[in-house]
């Protein structure tokens, strides 16, 4: 069966604005003025290398929809959502709220349309039109809690889909894996208290949000061991996450059998993205999301749906998720990858006895969750 793929020119349209990188301008404090980390050329670059390479052609596509109000509120408050649409309906749109979280004229209506997008395709896979699929989404939601906007996320895309696969589709239980190189904090802060909702976030320690993702954070209440966290020091590379996956991500899938897995597909632990210090390369993201699919396919009827996240390097970010793409739908594009020369170095770097820790320490938390009987 095929892979489903969303994709909408509005989502290009999502306006970061004006910004140095990350920060607001301030000629007095010396930023200049600039373009935004997170704008539209990456994400156009990924769409024309999955139309350009032919990928698209094995690829159905899902057009997607605003999610509604009742969807997005099973996740957030109407004065978040409020909030947002204000910003955005001013002349020259606004900020979310952190100062980082740039909104466009006319990005709340985005926000929904990411959403609801990913709740379409969760939709589609759910009633067995395609097996799996990619929600090439912006604004991203990782980072956005129930009544707060955070580093550029608005609505937690996600956390909507989820939901709405739980209460509407008949999917009780949801496996969140975030693969963001940053801590998927606003995914976890929602479904912490919440065992019918595992998620599971590998991330670089110490980068973003501050003080968020320590291996501690692991639940609370009745949710308690349905968050886990494996904070990766700075410089691990691919054989530290495949040594996550093996030890952590996927024996937990398997305890935790749920009907669905949702992906947060960021592609920011690339080896050169300017947002942190990992060193993933497009191979890297083509094995772990190979292990991802085998295991969909034995826990979920390959049920395995991803949205797009962070990945900040306009010319590898699209290498990588091309390679995603392409084992999620189990095909190959046949082109040559001209970057595995230029990264076999950092590929080739050894686990490091820093880097096995954090990810022993997290398979110990496996045992907190109940078997799936
Ligand atoms: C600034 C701060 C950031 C840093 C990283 C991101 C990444 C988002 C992403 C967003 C905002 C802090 C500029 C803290 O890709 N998520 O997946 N902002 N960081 N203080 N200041 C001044
Ligand atoms: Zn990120």
């Amino acid at each position: 069966m095929p892979t489903g793929y969303v994709f909408h020119p509005h989502y290009l349209w999502h306006d970061t604005g004006t910004s140095d990188g990350l920060l607001p301008p301030d000629p007095s404090a010396g930023i200049p003025p600039g373009t935004h980390v997170g704008n539209a050329d990456t994400t156009r670059r990924i769409h024309d290398l999955i139309h350009a390479s032919g990928l698209l052609r094995d690829l159905v596509a899902i057009e997607p929809r605003e999610a509604t109000m009742t969807e997005l509120l099973r996740v957030h408050t109407s004065d978040h959502v409020q909030h947002i649409k204000q910003q955005s309906d001013q002349p020259r749109g606004g900020d979310a709220g952190d100062g980082y979280s740039p909104v466009g004229r006319g990005s709340y209506r985005i926000a929904r349309l990411a959403a609801g997008g990913l709740t379409e395709l969760v939709t589609r896979v759910a009633e067995g039109e395609v097996t799996n699929g990619y929600a090439l989404t912006r604004p991203p939601g990782h980072h956005a809690t129930a009544d707060h906007a955070m580093g550029f996320c608005l609505f937690n895309t996600i956390a909507v889909a989820a939901r709405h696969a739980q209460t509407t589709l008949g999917l009780p239980r949801i496996a969140i894996v975030d693969v963001d190189v940053h801590h998927g904090n606003g995914t976890q802060a929602i479904f912490y208290a919440d065992p019918t909702v595992l998620t599971i976030s590998l991330h670089q320690a110490n980068c973003f949000p501050p003080d968020s993702g320590a291996l501690r954070e692991n639940g609370a209440g009745a949710g308690a061991g349905y968050a886990l966290n494996v904070p990766l020091p700075a410089g691990t590379g691919h054989a530290g996450y495949l040594h996550a996956m093996h030890q952590v991500v996927l024996p937990a899938l398997d305890r935790f059998a749920p009907d669905l897995i949702l992906l947060a597909a960021g592609f920011d632990a690339n080896v050169f993205d300017p947002l942190a210090r990992q060193m993933l390369t497009a191979d890297t993201y083509r094995q772990m999301t190979r292990l991802l699919v085998d295991a969909a396919g034995r826990l979920c009827h390959g049920r395995l749906v991803a949205a797009h996240e962070g990945g900040y390097n306009p010319w590898y970010v699209p290498h990588c998720a091309l390679a995603f793409l392409e084992e999620l739908a189990g095909t190959t594009t046949h082109l040559p990858d001209l970057y595995a020369a230029v990264v076999a170095g950092y590929a080739a770097e050894p686990l490091l006895p820093h880097q096995r820790t954090p990810i022993e320490v997290a398979a110990q938390l496996i045992d907190r969750i109940k078997p799936a009987t």
